[in-house]
C-alpha cells in the first residue's frame, strides 16, 4: 500500500507549495530536521545547538582539534550511513559521534570538512521533492551556515569540484576512517595522497579531545546515568511480577525513554541464570526461573551521551548461600576499584588490582584449580572497565595505561561468568555477576554517577520483598517506588 501511495504522489507535480510548509509542526519556524531552539524550546535554550551544547562550545572543538592537527592539514569527517533494515525501510538513524561532536548536526549525508584555512566547510544532502513529502525537512546548506556555523558549505554534489582543490593545498590528510565514503576517497587526489603515505586516522585526535568532558557533556552524561539508574530501578521492581528475560528488556527501554532518552546505548543484555554466563547475551528470550539470579546490563542514550550500569539480583527476592557468597566477592571488588579512581591512576591499574583481588577470592571459595591463571581467564576476560562517553566504548584510541584525569568517566564492571559446563563445583555452574558503576574522575578521586542504583544486598531484598508482593497495576507500583 505504501508504494502504491508513494508513485501517485510522484505524479502530481503541483503539489510544491504544500511541500515547502511541511515542516516539522508549522511554517512559523524553519524547519532544519533536528530539534532547534526555536521549534524545540523545551529541549534547548537559545544558543544550543543540541541540548545542552551551545554554539561556542562547538566552535571551540574545532579549534582545538586544529591546534592538534599539523601545520596545513585537512581533516575530513562523513556523517554516519544510513542502514536500512529493508527495502525502503531504515534503522533508526544514529550519528557518528566524532561528526556529531564537530558539527552538532544530527543527519544523514553529509561530510565535513575542517581546515586551518577553510575552517569548517560542509558538504550537505541535497533533498528532492519526493524526499520532502517522504522523510520531512532535513538541514541543508543554509543550516550548515546559520545552525551549526559552517563557515563554507556546498551542495554534496559540488564536492568533487571543491575538494581536490583543498586536498592539494594541504600537507597531510586526515580523515574518520569509520564512516569513509567514495564520494571522497575515490576522488584522484585523495587517492594520489593516500599513495604517498599522506592519509592518516582522524580518530587519533578526536578521541583525545572527546576523552576529558567539559562541564556541559557532563551535566548530560550526569543525566544519562540517572535516566538509566532509574530505568534499572523500575525494572528490578517489575521483576518480581515478571521474571521474563524479554519483558525486563521492555521495561528498561520503556522507562528510559520515558524519562527522555532517545534511545538505548546498546541492546540490553538481561541473562536469567546461566545466560548471565554469557557477558553480551542479547536472545532475551527466556524465563528466569526461580532461585535464579538475573544480570541486567544496559544504558541509555541522551542528546548523544551514553550511560551503562549492570546489576544482579534474584528476583524472587534472596539470594542462596552460594549466590550470595560470589556476589559478595564481585560487590567488594567493585567498591574496592571504585576507591581507586583518581587522577594519575590507570583504568589498566584498576583492572591489576581487580584481577588480584578476584583470583584471591575464587580460590578461598575454591572455585580456581592448579592452573589458576588459565581457570580465571576462562571465568572472567573482560576488563574492569571502558571509557564512557558519546560512544559506550569512548575514545577507544586511547590506551588504558593513559593515566586518568578530572573530566573523564570510565566504568568500573566486576564480574565472574561460570558456563554451566565448568569443570567445577557442581554448585557454581551457571551463574553470572556483573556490579558495573559509572566513574567520574574528579580532581580530588572520583564520583559514582550510578550511585542512585542500590547494589548491597540487603537493600536490594529489601526494595523486592517490601515492595513488590501482591502488587499488580502500574500506578500502585509508581506509588510505592516514588515513596521508596
Ligand atoms: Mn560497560
Amino acid at each position: 500500500m505504501q508504494i502504491l501511495f508513494r508513485n501517485l504522489l510522484r505524479r502530481k507535480t503541483s503539489f510544491k507549495q504544500d511541500v515547502v510548509c511541511r515542516a516539522y509542526s508549522s511554517c512559523k519556524f524553519l524547519d532544519i530536521g533536528q530539534p532547534t531552539p526555536a521549534t524545540h524550546p523545551q529541549l534547548l535554550k537559545d544558543g544550543e545547538i543540541t541540548p545542552s551544547i551551545t554554539s561556542e562550545e562547538y566552535i571551540s572543538r574545532r579549534k582545538r582539534l586544529l591546534e592538534l592537527l599539523p601545520e596545513k592539514s585537512l581533516a575530513i569527517i562523513a556523517a554516519a550511513p544510513q542502514k536500512m533494515m529493508t527495502d525502503v525501510v531504515p534503522y533508526t538513524y544514529r550519528q557518528d559521534a566524532d561528526y556529531l561532536y564537530l558539527t552538532g548536526c544530527q543527519q544523514p549525508g553529509g561530510v565535513a570538512v575542517l581546515g586551518h584555512e577553510s575552517g569548517l566547510c560542509m558538504f550537505m544532502p541535497e533533498q528532492t521533492t519526493h524526499d520532502i513529502v517522504w522523510q520531512g525537512k532535513s538541514a541543508g546548506t543554509d543550516a550548515a551556515l546559520k545552525t551549526f556555523k559552517a563557515e563554507q558549505s556546498y551542495p554534496i554534489s559540488k564536492l568533487h569540484e571543491i575538494l581536490p582543490n583543498m586536498i592539494k593545498g594541504s600537507s597531510r590528510l586526515f580523515h574518520n576512517m569509520l564512516t569513509a565514503i567514495p564520494t571522497y576517497t575515490e576522488l584522484e587526489a585523495f587517492q594520489k595522497a593516500a599513495s604517498i603515505g599522506k592519509v592518516k586516522d582522524l580518530s587519533n585526535i578526536t578521541h583525545e579531545l572527546r576523552w576529558v568532558k567539559s562541564p556541559a557533556e557532563l551535566k548530560l552524561m550526569r543525566e544519562s546515568a540517572s535516566i538509566a539508574c532509574q530505568a534499572l530501578l523500575q525494572t528490578m521492581l517489575h521483576s518480581k511480577m515478571h521474571p521474563y528475560e524479554g519483558m525486563l528488556s521492555a521495561k528498561v527501554e520503556y522507562e528510559c525513554k520515558m524519562r527522555g532518552a532517545q534511545r538505548m546505548a546498546f541492546n540490553p543484555v538481561v541473562g536469567g541464570g546461566p545466560n548471565a554466563s554469557v557477558i553480551h547475551y542479547a536472545r532475551n528470550d527466556q524465563k528466569i526461573r526461580d532461585g535464579d539470579l538475573v544480570l541486567m546490563d544496559v544504558g541509555c542514550e541522551l542528546h548523544g551521551y551514553v550511560s551503562d550500569l549492570s546489576r544482579t539480583w534474584s528476583p524472587c527476592g534472596s539470594l542462596s548461600s552460594v549466590q550470595e557468597e560470589l556476589y559478595d566477592l564481585i560487590l567488594q571488588t567493585n567498591k574496592d576499584c571504585i576507591k581507586l579512581c583518581r587522577p594519575g591512576t590507570s583504568i589498566r591499574k584498576i583492572h591489576n588490582n581487580s584481577v588480584e583481588m578476584l583470583l584471591k577470592g575464587l580460590e578461598e571459595i575454591g572455585i580456581l584449580k592448579d592452573d589458576r591463571i588459565k581457570y580465571y581467564n576462562q571465568l572472567n576476560p573482560t576488563s574492569i572497565g571502558h571509557y564512557l562517553g558519546m560512544d559506550v566504548h569512548d575514545s577507544s584510541m586511547i590506551s588504558y595505561d593513559r593515566p586518568l584525569k578530572p573530566g573523564v568517566v570510565i566504568t568500573i564492571e566486576p564480574g565472574i561468568y561460570i558456563p554451566s559446563s565448568f569443570d567445577g563445583p557442581e554448585r557454581y555452574q551457571g551463574i553470572g555477576i556483573r556490579i558495573e558503576d559509572e566513574v567520574l574522575i574528579t580532581k580530588t578521586g572520583y564520583e559514582v554517577l550510578t550511585g542512585s542504583m542500590p547494589k548491597e544486598v540487603k537493600h536490594i531484598e529489601s526494595l523486592l520483598n517490601n515492595y513488590s508482593f501482591g502488587m499488580s497495576t502500574e500506578s500502585q507500583s509508581n506509588m510505592t517506588a516514588a515513596s521508596s
